[in-house]
């Protein structure tokens, strides 16, 4: 690292047995883990205030753009500010002379899991690739009391339990109680009160802001109704202010209609758009004509897409701009980002439920719909295609239609994913619009993605490069392609790999208690739960796989470990069965004499950001098995080729561009192609596959012959009917067979231990394109129009 000032040994000491005295009253001696992680992040805190000030400032002079987002899937912070500060070192060290270990008070963060999967993830990775870029780009959002659920698994079912994140208190945010904004609903007001958390870039002064609001009832309780001796009803309102923010839904698709939903969205987007229209005030007056000039915003897909209306209502009813005149100033300040073709996540809201929340925020929809009819109709468009274009109709708002119509831009996340909105799913907009359909391929951070989450690899990486500018600009590891044949560099990146499996095993060890041995070949499958992603097609492969080394105890496969992470949505039936059916199968192959020691699954609880950070670096394979078509990128796939692991995958989402970059033949692609399956799609008999195929019958038999056991749920028979009787929706049993031809080639390949390295080198070395700095410079570029902003 070069150019930023760095804090010595000593101060860092001093701060930590500072921050003991004052926050906890405790000496190095008597203090526990939690205290000391608090005493050295404030610590951090103190020595970071002064440029984040600073950087706020800078950026307040020009153009800003602002990420609008209800979920950030943040995981820990203290591991990833330390090596963006360049004191990660240091602070070991210093932990090290005072008998500390770092890595042990880094375990006792709490997550911060502000969201679901993939897109608040994505939302993280930006804001960190914005502060390593030195981008005036602020993030919004909602600081819920609870994130993400815990899972657990008992006998082999999900249960859930709440994730209290913030009970050990927030040394990472500051509570700015003097930028409350207040939030009216017809039926109450409340304070929403911003939380900034620090957004360090690497090896940069430059720090920027994640702003969260909570939301608080604007008096504590009501005093004469306490006098009254009322007490429930004297804390009521403010129980009721306080669940907007309380809990993070934990949904990946939309679950429509659901009121205190709405209420959150309203409620971040209000102090969002109040908060950024405060501030333009304050420099530029009371002339909203440059507005757009100084200001960008992204929706993160439909959930914050209510901004528009409130900022509309903003503009006109308080600052008496005119309705054209501000809809005018909405289409230059918006874009849209879209996460998903599945038509059950795009974002419905019905009028009633608006009118009665903000009667106002519903009028405002009518009339931006009347501008966009009026415009159709001079297009010379029919009553009946205007009818899709609608952003009212006569009982639902459609946010997705408000957000494009009104966005400059309209982006996908991945080139197929792009080229499916543009022709098919939102193909009528796209023929009306042809100008602000735009691809973004989705990114990751390479500074929590490789540098912290394996340092191993980083340093050897720096070694063969010669430099750390890879950190930077992870282009550059294309330079690594030349040791494709240097048998040395081979050998030790497959050591540094064997060193990350044993080191995943024994934490595999000490959460699941579960041996994996740490010598067999890791199998990894690690996202959301979801039918789409089809985590029951790789269970249904290793239940034949079973069966096969059953029939034939010399066939040849390397030793085998499939893991599994995932948190099913607590109310999708389905995908609990899936996961209580890995669990039953994993029992199944324990329980056999024949299959135990040549195949193991083990299914990880409570899979999240800092339990990825370990698996990714541990893996040998990446399962990334999507029916095609329906994962509009994925990005666990580009952290497990950023750790040197080949994909095993469907022609679908990033995973093409992935397999494009680093050569096919360095990974797997089987599988039918959204072509085949548009083919397909009107005469699939999955019941043909079931009579023709004998290993598919056997293995669906399985589910319903009491070989497994469901604990009379019913879920078995529920998996069993989805396949045959609900005509195999995901299209599992088309692709099992390729499934299984393509995992044999893992298996032969995996015996050539120099080819197999070679693979993993050039997934490595080709990875640079996923870089969310080069995601994040493509939105600066193409869509903000904003430019680096250095604090000196
Ligand atoms: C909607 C309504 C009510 C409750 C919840 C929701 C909701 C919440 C989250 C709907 C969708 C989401 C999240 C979607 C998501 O994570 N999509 C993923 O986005 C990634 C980043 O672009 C992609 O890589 C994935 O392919 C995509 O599935």
């Amino acid at each position: 690292m070069k150019g930023v000032k760095k804090m010595d040994k000593q101060s860092i000491k001093e701060g930590v047995k500072r921050y003991l005295k004052v926050k906890h009253g405790v000496t190095l001696e008597e203090a526990k883990d939690y205290e000391i992680f608090n005493a050295i992040s404030l610590t951090i805190m103190e020595e970071i205030v002064d440029n984040w000030n600073e950087t706020s400032k800078r950026y307040n002079q020009g153009r800003m753009a602002y990420y609008l987002s209800a979920e950030y899937l943040m995981g820990r912070a203290l591991g990833n500010n330390l090596i963006n500060l360049g004191l990660y070192d240091e602070v070991k060290e210093v932990f090290n002379e005072l008998n500390l270990d770092l890595n042990k008070i880094e375990e006792v963060e709490e997550d911060a899991g502000l969201g679901n999967g993939g897109l608040g993830r994505l939302a993280a990775c930006f804001i960190e690739s914005a502060a390593t870029m030195e981008m005036p780009l602020v993030g919004y959002g909602i600081r819920y009391s609870n994130g993400l659920f815990k899972q657990n698994i008992e006998n082999g079912f999900q249960t859930e339990c709440e994730d209290n994140w913030l009970k050990y208190g927030d040394c990472w945010s500051i509570r700015k109680d003097d930028e409350v904004q207040i939030i009216t609903f017809s039926d109450m007001k409340v304070k929403a009160v911003p939380y900034d958390v620090p957004i360090i870039g690497y090896d940069t002064k430059n720090i920027n802001t994640l702003r969260l609001w909570q939301c608080e009832a604007l008096r504590e309780f009501d005093f004469n109704l306490f006098n009254n001796q009322q007490y429930i009803e004297a804390v009521s309102a403010r129980n009721k202010a306080e669940d907007i923010s309380r809990v993070l839904y934990p949904n990946d698709t939309a679950e429509a209609g659901k009121i205190l939903r709405l209420r959150q969205q309203y409620f971040f987007s209000s102090a969002s758009m109040k908060d950024i229209i405060k501030k333009y005030k304050a420099t530029y007056g009371n002339d909203f004509s440059d507005f757009a000039k100084y200001n960008v915003a992204q929706l993160n897909d439909t959930h914050p897409t209510i901004s528009i209306l409130e900022f509309m209502r903003i503009l006109v009813d308080e600052e008496k701009v005119e309705f054209n005149t501000a809809l005018d100033i909405a289409k230059k300040f918006f874009n849209y980002t879209n996460h998903t073709i599945l038509a059950e996540a795009l974002e419905k809201w019905d009028i009633r439920l608006i009118e009665r929340l903000f009667p106002r925020i519903l009028q405002i929809a009518y009339q931006i719909n009347d501008a966009l009819i009026n415009e159709l109709r001079q297009k010379g468009y029919d009553e009946g295609a205007i009818w899709n274009f609608r952003i009212v109709t006569n009982d639902q708002i459609r946010m997705a239609n408000l957000a494009i119509y009104v966005g400059s831009a309209v982006n996908g996340v991945a080139a197929l994913h792009t080229e499916i909105l543009k022709n098919k799913e939102l193909n009528n907009w796209y023929n009306l619009y042809p100008e602000k359909f735009q691809n973004k391929t989705n990114g990751i951070t390479p500074r929590r993605w490789l540098r912290l989450c394996n340092p191993e690899l980083s340093e050897f990486i720096t070694e063969l490069l010669g430099t750390e500018e890879w950190v930077k600009d992870l282009s550059i590891l294309k330079g690594l392609d030349k040791f494709k044949d240097n048998d040395e560099v081979l050998n030790n990146l497959m050591k540094i790999k064997r060193e990350k499996k044993a080191q995943l095993s024994a934490y595999i060890r000490q959460e699941e208690g579960v041996e994996v041995d740490p010598d067999s070949f890791f199998d990894i499958q690690i996202k959301r739960l979801h039918e789409y992603k089809r985590q029951l097609l790789n269970a249904l492969y290793i239940l034949d796989l079973y069966y096969r080394i059953k029939e034939n105890p010399n066939i040849e496969i390397p030793k085998t470990t499939f893991i599994f992470g995932a948190k099913a949505f607590p109310g999708y039936r389905r995908a609990k069965g899936i996961v209580k059916l890995i669990n039953e199968i994993a029992k199944l192959i324990d329980g056999d004499p024949i299959s135990v020691g040549r195949i193991k699954v083990v299914f990880v609880h409570n899979y999240r950001v800092s339990y990825a950070q370990k698996l990714f670096p541990g893996s040998d394979l990446s399962k990334q098995i999507s029916t095609a078509g329906k994962e509009a990128s994925g990005t666990g796939n580009m952290k497990f080729m950023l750790n040197a692991t080949p994909t095993f995958g469907t022609y679908d989402g990033a995973n093409i561009e992935i397999v494009n970059a680093s050569g096919e033949e360095n990974n797997y692609i089987f599988g039918l192609r959204v072509e085949d399956i548009e083919k397909l799609k009107n005469n699939y008999n999955p019941k043909e596959y079931y009579r023709n195929n004998p290993c598919i019958k056997r293995v669906i038999d399985t589910l319903i012959n009491g070989m497994l056991n469901d604990g009379g749920t019913g879920y078995f028979e529920d998996i069993y009917n989805a396949l045959l009787e609900e005509g195999d929706q995901y299209f599992l049993l088309a692709d099992f067979d390729l499934f299984k031809k393509a995992q044999d080639k893992v298996f032969e390949d995996y015996k050539d231990k120099k080819k197999w390295a070679q693979k993993c080198l050039a997934n490595l070395s080709n990875s640079g394109e996923f870089s969310s700095d080069r995601t994040i410079k493509q939105y600066c570029d193409e869509i903000w129009h904003i430019e680096p902003a250095k604090v000196q």
